[in-house]
């Protein structure tokens, strides 16, 4: 029979969200179970050696364990529309996610971003926006800090990353600015199309205070016409109000109106695609007050985070690039074409991986702007080779080390090798991270660095 435990928690997914999960739950005195699809998930010691008492089912989702729970706590990697998950729902059991726990936990004022790209660009640089006036902010989600962990600590404003996955868990947000930044095709594994993945995304702007637009991407535009305040971003000259690029004898400056802000000259992050980043976490921290000067100097001093096309190292004047994070070909095309436009040579570009049943024909047409050959690796490298246009020259690496040496002899002085794989890492890789390491750590062998 179906016993609901009084008060019981199932936290399902024993990765990071999971542990986080766990350690809240269990301080504010709750029954806690685990539930995990694999057999040795990570934090297994943690968790008996911190709570010896928690209940643990491993190997698959287990039905009966979910069935018995008054609420669900799923991570993020794990799909809601599993069917045991699904089952849990039809019987009436909430199945929420960390973001969901943190938003009831807290009053405290939270910037919410999401998108297909730039996410974690925009979060960072928010939150440093917020740091350098003097704020106390909190900053993580899907960028790597569990929120839940956000809680140890007091703060004056949040600012969130928020995945499509987890925002299909969270209900209780009521963000005090929130944005999708833009929308392209990603986890077209987990989604049964791109309406279904849009409107995952849609639900960071219920109950919002503040909502901020990419005015060149309506899919951006929340689906409801709500009388909310609202502005927008894009590269194009700005409206009133507007955040936007003006342009004046040949120089580009971001502006908010009519009104010059700054030339992008002098960001520390480049290419067109990091323009639009900037005017979003502009428009974002103006929501939540956060004077300009503050805002502007960050924009000079944030040089980009690790594994977004970040500068490896320049020999014998071919310049070698990171983007390991460009994960899907929406963050791929940004790369080749920030970069084509602002080398004298070509672009050597390494790719692929875990492809997520993405379609790569949009890669083509920069591609043959700007490149000089493709190199692919990974498990989808014939599936991406099939949609590429046959005009690109593509070769085939087995490992990355391998690929770094072929992109090596393809170079010319003025060229530029991009690792920027439009795939996930997990068929060659640990994680994206790993993927990047292992390239600079190639590419530094290939020089004796
Ligand atoms: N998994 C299982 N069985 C389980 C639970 C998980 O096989 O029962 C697998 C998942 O399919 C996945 C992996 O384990 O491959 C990790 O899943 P998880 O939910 O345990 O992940 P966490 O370690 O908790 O990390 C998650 C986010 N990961 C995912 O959404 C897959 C991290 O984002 C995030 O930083 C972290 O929570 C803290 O909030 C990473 C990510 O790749 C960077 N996100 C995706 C992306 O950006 O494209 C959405
Ligand atoms: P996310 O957290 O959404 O994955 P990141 O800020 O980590 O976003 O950037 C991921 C990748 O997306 C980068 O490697 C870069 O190539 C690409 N990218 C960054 N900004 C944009 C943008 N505005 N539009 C498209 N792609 C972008």
């Amino acid at each position: 029979g179906l016993i609901q435990r009084a008060g019981l928690k199932v936290v399902v997914g024993l990765g990071k969200t999971g542990l986080s999960c766990v350690r809240y739950l269990k301080q504010m005195g709750y029954t806690v179970a685990v539930n995990d699809t694999r057999e040795n998930p990570p934090n297994l010691a943690e968790l008996r050696t911190e709570y010896p008492d928690v209940v643990v089912s491993l190997g698959h989702l287990d039905a009966e364990l979910l069935l018995s729970a008054q609420e669900i706590v799923c991570s993020p990697g794990i799909s809601i529309n599993e069917p045991a998950l699904a089952a849990a729902r039809q019987h009436g059991i909430q199945v929420i996610g960390d973001i969901e726990l943190f938003c009831r936990a807290t009053t405290t004022p939270i910037v919410a971003i999401t998108g297909s790209n730039a996410k974690s660009t925009v979060t960072t640089l928010v939150g440093l926006m917020a740091e350098a006036a003097g704020i106390v902010v909190g900053v993580g989600g899907n960028l790597g800090t569990p929120v839940l962990e956000l809680l140890a600590q007091p703060a004056d404003l949040y600012v969130l990353e928020l995945s499509s996955f987890q925002l299909e868990t969270t209900f209780s947000l009521q963000a005090a600015a929130a944005t999708i930044l833009n929308i392209s095709e990603d986890h077209m594994d987990r989604y049964a199309n791109m309406q279904e993945y849009h409107a995952a995304k849609q639900r960071i702007y219920r109950n919002c205070h503040y909502y901020v637009t990419n005015r060149q991407d309506l899919l951006t535009v929340p689906l409801l016409p709500e009388h909310i305040p609202n502005t927008s971003f894009g590269l194009n000259p700005p409206d009133l109000h507007q955040y936007g690029v003006i342009k004046e004898q040949g120089v580009s400056y971001l502006a908010k109106g009519a009104q010059k802000l700054m030339p992008t000259q002098e960001m520390g992050i480049f290419g067109e695609h990091n323009v639009a980043n900037a005017l979003a976490a502009l428009a974002l921290g103006e929501a939540v007050n956060i004077p300009m000067t503050a805002m502007l100097t960050t924009l000079r001093h944030f040089t980009g985070l690790p594994h977004r096309c970040q500068l490896v190292t320049k020999q014998q004047q071919v310049a070698w690039y990171n983007d390991s994070k460009g994960t899907n070909v929406g963050a791929t095309l940004a790369a080749i074409n920030g970069l084509g436009a602002s080398i004298s040579g070509q672009v050597i570009l390494i790719a692929g991986g875990v492809g997520k049943g993405q379609d790569f024909r949009p890669l083509s047409p920069a591609l043959v702007q700007y490149s000089k050959a493709v190199v692919l690796i990974g498990e989808d490298a014939q599936k991406i080779d099939a949609a590429l246009s046959p005009q690109l020259v593509k070769y085939y690496a087995s490992t990355l080390v391998d690929a770094v040496q072929q992109a090596h002899q393809l170079a010319c002085a003025g060229d530029a090798v991009l690792l920027s794989p439009a795939c996930a890492s997990f068929d060659m890789f640990k994680h994206y991270e790993d993927r990047g390491h292992q390239f600079v750590a190639a590419v530094n062998a290939l020089y004796s660095l």
